[in-house]
This record gives structure tokens, C-alpha cells and sequence, in this order.
């Protein structure tokens, strides 16, 4: 087959390049000409695990192109931002209208980026068949995790939601030749409705676990280790409270149902729990510092990634808890991940060695060897993943402050 992909981000990068590896020829698109450029020199534009051994295997099927290439299959990864509590459709009709004039009669459209419930019904299908030529058509949602998207692509179950039980096939025996997992065949509607509900699920369970944090810190015990001894029972796996939900999913797809209806109060009230944690991380600051007596502290955050040992900072809560301390601190964020972030990130030792209060916001392996005995300029470290061990304390003379436990 040839196929174009247009978006060669998180997703349709790995997944154009997976095409290729499988054999298919795959012209891939992006309206970002410096990333095609960059791409066709082989460089990566981001870090994720494998990526670089995939794209020397696959590079010989694989050509990045400024314009849309005609093709027998167009899969779409472009973003979809939240815009009024709904999936923003304008990359996807912009790759859409990219993908007229060189679209011919019996080709496949498949969709991948995180759309709306009803999207493919309401607007997509309807957008297809205007150009009157036969298509087929499916929303096959993307479920890789990043930091293990490759594998996850390969591995994971898929849906393909096909607008007839054919185009389902079809898009199918595609899917087959790179995924080793099962590929279940349904409606788009009920694909799109299954991949919400995946992160929603996600959401509402984080939302249970901060929940439970703030009751850690009001009737005094320990919520890692509730958590921990509660996940002992057969039918129990609550997850993990912290300094809020970032990523471009879990803090985005649920507003989709909400959007779309007023039948989402759990909905809307895990996304709103999720996204006061940050004021709540920078609450936990003011305090130690007027406990400390520091008038305008320098608190230094150690983390900007959304989550562990990725360089995505997109939707990151440890933007929220910077803007938040900065009303009260001077506010310096180290993350050696990150590289080309809209926040100027410090040196990680130099954070380490100027500031009084240190916030670990993401828990990067990188982070594990840090001796605070090290920095005497350190008072006190709060700590929103449970992650620093007694180890990281050993002869330091530091307040360790943990999200969810008594406060001391
Ligand atoms: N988080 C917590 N507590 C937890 C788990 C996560 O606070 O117990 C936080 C993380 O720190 C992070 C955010 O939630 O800030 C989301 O991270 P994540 O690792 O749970 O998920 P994502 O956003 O990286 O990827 C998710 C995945 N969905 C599910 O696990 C249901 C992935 O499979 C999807 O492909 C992806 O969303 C997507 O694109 O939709």
C-alpha cells in the first residue's frame, strides 16, 4: 500500500514509520517545513525510546514531504486542541482540504487524532462524501503511551471504527501489518466514545487519588501507603495522587463529553479536582516558607515534563505550580529532559545549589541520585510523587515535606 500520513508528531511519526518498517511506502507530511527538512536529515524533532533504531529501519520506505502526496490510504495525526469544551476540528478539515485534490475515487481516510463523540458522524463522513466519490472511512484512536509508544503501538488492542463493516476490514488488514494485538471492529462513533472513556476513566481515578491526598493532609495519615495497603484487595486499583494531570490526553478528552452534554457532573468535577492540584502544590510552599520565615524564597521545581522520563511538557501541571509560587517566590524549573521548552529552564545544580525550597513535581529517574546533604542552601523539600527515599536524605538537615501525609 501507499499511504501518506499527515502529522508527524508523537503519533503519526511512530506510526508512518511502523508502515514503513511493514513494508508499505509512506509519504509523510507536515506543515512544519523545518521538521520535514530536519526529518529528511534524519533528525528526530523529539526523544522517544527506540524511535532512532525505527527510523534507520524503516528510513528506505519512508520520505518526508512538504506537500500531500497522493496515496491509496491518508491517515490523519494532526493535533485536535480543547476550544469551548470540545475536540477543534481545524487541523483535521485543514488536512482534510490538503487531501482533496489529490484524493481519488476508492481511497481510504483514517483518522487518529482524539476527536469528539459524535464527530465522525457530524462533520468528517459528511465532509467526505461531498467531494461525491466512493471512500472508505474509520477513526482508529491512537492508544500508545509516550515513553512506551512504540511498543504500546506495536502491542496494544486496537479499534477501528469504520463507517461500513468493509471499510472496518479494510482498514484492518492495514493495521495487521504492524499490530501484533487484537484489532476490534466497531462504528466511529463508538470508537471515539471508547478512547474518551479510556481517559476519562484515568481522570476521574487520579481525581480520586488527589481527592484522597488532601484527606491524607487533614485527618492525618499517610495516602501512598492507604493507597498501597487498599491495592492489596482483589478488585481495588486506585491510582496515584500528585501535582495535577498533564499530557495531551487525560487533562483534555474528558471535556469532550462535556461538551457534547450537561450529563457529566463526575466528568467535569474529576477534571476541575485535577486541575486545582497545582494551586495546591504552590498552597504547600507559601506555608513552608512563612513556617521557614523566608519572606520571598527561591524555590526551585524539579521537573517540567507532564510525567517521568519524557521531554513533553504539554499541558504540564509544573507550569501551573510555576506560575502559581512565582506570585510569592522567585521560581527556578530544571528538567535535563526538556530541551526546548517555552519556560527558560535552569541547571539542575544550579537549581540545586541556589534554592531554599526544592518542589519535585516530576519524578525523573534522573533525579533519584540527588544528596540533599549536599546543599546545605536547601530548608526544606516538598515532595508531590512520594518519590525522594531516605536515601536522598541521608546527613541532610531538610524538612521533607510529602503531598498527601500530615502535615508536621
Ligand atoms: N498521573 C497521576 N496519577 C496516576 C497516573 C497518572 O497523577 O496514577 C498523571 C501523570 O503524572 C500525568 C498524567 O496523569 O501528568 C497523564 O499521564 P499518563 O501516563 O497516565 O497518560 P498519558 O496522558 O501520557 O497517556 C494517556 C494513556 N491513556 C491511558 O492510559 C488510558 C495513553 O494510553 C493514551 O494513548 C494517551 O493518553 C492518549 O493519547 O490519549
Amino acid at each position: 500500500m501507499t499511504v501518506t500520513v499527515l502529522g508527524l508528531g508523537y503519533i503519526g511519526l511512530p506510526t508512518a514509520l511502523l508502515l514503513a518498517k511493514a513494508g508499505h511506502t509512506v509519504h509523510g507530511f507536515d506543515v512544519n517545513t523545518a521538521r520535514v527538512e530536519g526529518l529528511n536529515q534524519k533528525q528526530l524533532p523529539f526523544e522517544e525510546p527506540g524511535l532512532e533504531e525505527l527510523f534507520s529501519a524503516a528510513h528506505e520506505n519512508f520520505k518526508a514531504e512538504t506537500s500531500v502526496q497522493p496515496a491509496d490510504v491518508f491517515l490523519i495525526a494532526v493535533p485536535t486542541p480543547q476550544k469551548d469544551k470540545k475536540a477543534d476540528l481545524t487541523y483535521v478539515l485543514s488536512a482534510l482540504e490538503m487531501i482533496k485534490p489529490v484524493f481519488a475515487a476508492g481511497n481510504t481516510v483514517i483518522v487518529e487524532s482524539t476527536i469528539g463523540p459524535i464527530d465522525s458522524r457530524r462533520t468528517i463522513i459528511p465532509l467526505l462524501e461531498s467531494w461525491g466519490m466512493p471512500f472508505s472511512y474509520a477513526y482508529c484512536p491512537e492508544r500508545a503511551i509516550p515513553g512506551n509508544t512504540l511498543n504500546e503501538m506495536v502491542k496494544n488492542d486496537r479499534v477501528v471504527g469504520g463507517k461500513t463493516a468493509q471499510d472496518a476490514e479494510k482498514v484492518k488488514d492495514l493495521y495487521a501489518s504492524f499490530v501484533s494485538g487484537n484489532i476490534f471492529l466497531t462504528d466511529p462513533t463508538t470508537a471515539a466514545v471508547c478512547k474518551l472513556m479510556e481517559n476519562t476513566y484515568r481522570d476521574v481515578n487520579i481525581a480520586l487519588a488527589n481527592e484522597f491526598a488532601l484527606l491524607g493532609e487533614e485527618l492525618n495519615f499517610n495516602v501512598w501507603e492507604a493507597i498501597e495497603l487498599a491495592n492489596h484487595h482483589p478488585r481495588v486499583h486506585l491510582h496515584q495522587p500528585g501535582p495535577g494531570v498533564g499530557g495531551h490526553c487525560i487533562a483534555i478528552d474528558p471535556w469532550y463529553f462535556v461538551g457534547e452534554s450537561q450529563q457529566t457532573a463526575l466528568i467535569k468535577q474529576a477534571r476541575e479536582i485535577n486541575d486545582a492540584m497545582p494551586q495546591h502544590v504552590s498552597e504547600l510552599v507559601k506555608k513552608t516558607a512563612q513556617k521557614l520565615q523566608i519572606a520571598k524564597p527561591i524555590v526551585g521545581l524539579l521537573g517540567y515534563a507532564y510525567k517521568k522520563n519524557v521531554d513533553d511538557a504539554r499541558e504540564t501541571p509544573a507550569e501551573t505550580v510555576a506560575r502559581a509560587v512565582e506570585g510569592f517566590s522567585t521560581c527556578l524549573v530544571a528538567d535535563p529532559h526538556c530541551l526546548n521548552t517555552r519556560r527558560p529552564l535552569e541547571d539542575l545544580e544550579n537549581v540545586l545549589a541556589t534554592s531554599d525550597i526544592i518542589v519535585l513535581t516530576t519524578d525523573h529517574d534522573i533525579f533519584e541520585s540527588i544528596e540533599f546533604s549536599r546543599y546545605s542552601n536547601i530548608l526544606a523539600v516538598i515532595d508531590t510523587r512520594n518519590f525522594f527515599t531516605a536515601q536522598n536524605f541521608a546527613g541532610a538537615s531538610v524538612e521533607n515535606i510529602v503531598l498527601g501525609t500530615p502535615a508536621k
